[in-house]
């Protein structure tokens, strides 16, 4: 079942660390009464028994003044981004309500409206008479366009009711992405899985075994094959005889009566796979293509059209190339290596300046317009939420994006792109 992502957000002091262990049940975050006692994103996973997985946010008030206050409504965005429901919790007790007409609300119903966020109002009850309430709803919120529960959320009992008015309320849609498209039972996916030096040993990554999992629990074999990219490179053409006789080999004795119907390889052994399968009669793709299909929740095809603005750089203009983790760098690796190594190759070394972010830090809106195109990794260890708010920042500001298997496979050519794409319907 798909995650879904909680974002409690408010004024300093609202009741939103309260609001958390409430939904918690435990003490997860730190609740008082001086004000900007949450300072950070506080990012907790579990398992409601009603609502299945969840991620909850709690976060700093987005009323804090200053340039400390600034980078802390900065970060609470971010995570408004990445939430499914957000959850805007009142204090009717608030004596700035009277002052500033709401502004801070209207901020993140805003931005939560903009995203299509689905947005509740968490009234914090504390102990005040219903008349006050009512007086600040509609000023809020004087449309009805959102429900609302009111609550005394220090009341640890008060957890079923809000469970249920989630429940009752929410509407989201359990899109589902399927991770490949429709398999055959009857016929074989191929994987070609070079490891690296540096792969960590007794275990596969996770694009690898996410795929390896979701084939076999669906009754489709899989065929996993280590190809040796040093041999299949080698400037010995014996070396490279070897290697292609003994890849040959397998996919002949896989192929036979056409029961092989996919090749998933990694994006970086593009270059042998495009040339070594050019005229088989089986689909082929890269796990860092399926993985990004699957986290933009079926839109591949933007990224397929972030190409275009590859071709297109000019000397003096700007790459980012982001990858959703801080994995061990090796000598060749695709990201710092490769990519870097061929725009230079291809646009003339450092007349277009690449820049890397790594992990879960990812440009701010401003800082992206300077791109001309960001290209992803297969982001495997980020999730659907964090993938569909960095796709929105890129389109809010105008950038192209690309993916690591799609730019790898352009670099073989059109026919080696169309070929990755077309599993998903896709043509260029
Ligand atoms: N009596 C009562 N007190 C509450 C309730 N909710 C919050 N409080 C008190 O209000 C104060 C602020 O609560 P927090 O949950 O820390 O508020 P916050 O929105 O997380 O505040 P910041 O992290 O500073 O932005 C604390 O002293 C809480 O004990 C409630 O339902 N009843
Ligand atoms: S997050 Fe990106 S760089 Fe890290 S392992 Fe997954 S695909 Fe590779
Ligand atoms: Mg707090």
């Amino acid at each position: 079942m798909k995650r879904i992502n909680i974002g409690i957000f408010g004024r300093v002091n609202s009741g939103k660390s309260t609001l958390m262990n409430l939904l918690t049940q435990h003490e997860t975050s730190i609740v008082d009464s001086t004000p900007g006692t949450t300072a950070d994103v506080k990012t907790t996973v579990m398992e409601i028994h009603e609502l299945g997985p969840v991620k909850i946010f709690d976060t700093a008030g987005v009323d804090e003044q200053g340039v400390l206050g600034d980078k802390k409504k900065e970060k609470t965005f971010n995570a408004l981004k990445r939430s499914d429901i957000v959850l805007l919790v009142i204090n009717e007790n608030n004596e700035a309500y009277s002052t500033d007409e709401f502004s801070t609300e209207k901020e993140i119903i805003d931005l939560a409206e903009k995203r299509g966020k689905e947005l509740f109002i968490v009234y914090n009850k504390f102990s005040v008479i219903e008349a006050v309430k009512n007086d600040i709803s509609a000023k809020i919120d004087p449309e009805k366009k959102f429900k609302s529960i009111e609550l005394e959320l220090a009341e640890r009992s008060n957890y079923i009711y809000l469970i249920e008015f989630i429940k009752t309320n929410s509407k989201l849609q359990q899109i589902k992405t399927p991770l490949l498209p429709m398999l055959d039972r009857d016929k074989i996916v191929f994987l070609n899985i070079p490891i690296d030096e540096e792969s960590p040993e007794g275990r596969f990554l996770r694009p690898q075994m996410m795929i390896e999992e979701y084939l076999v629990r669906r009754y489709v074999p899989t065929f996993a094959y280590r190809m040796d990219l040093g041999k299949a490179r080698s400037i010995k053409s014996e070396e490279v005889a070897e290697e292609k006789k003994r890849f040959d080999g397998f996919i002949a004795h896989l192929n036979k009566d056409n029961k092989l119907q996919l090749l998933i390889t990694d994006s970086q052994g593009m270059d042998i796979i495009s040339r070594w399968t050019q005229d088989s009669n089986f689909m082929v793709t890269t796990f860092s293509i399926v993985m990004i299909n699957f986290l933009s929740r079926g839109n591949l095809e933007m990224f397929v059209n972030g190409v275009k603005a590859f071709k297109q750089l000019k000397p003096g203009e700007k790459v980012m190339i982001a990858e959703g983790c801080n994995h061990d760098r090796k000598a060749e690796d695709i990201g710092t290596v490769q990519i870097p190594n061929k725009i230079d190759q291809l646009f003339g070394k450092g007349n277009i300046q690449v820049d890397h972010y790594f992990g879960r830090v990812f440009a701010g809106e401003e800082d992206l317009k300077d791109y001309k195109l960001v290209i992803h990794c297969g982001g495997c260890m980020l999730d659907q939420q964090a993938i569909s708010s960095r796709i929105e920042d890129l389109i809010e500001s105008g950038v192209s994006f690309t993916n690591y298997g799609v730019l790898l496979s352009y670099f073989e050519g059109k026919e080696a792109l169309n070929k990755v794409i077309e599993p998903f319907g896709l043509k260029i």
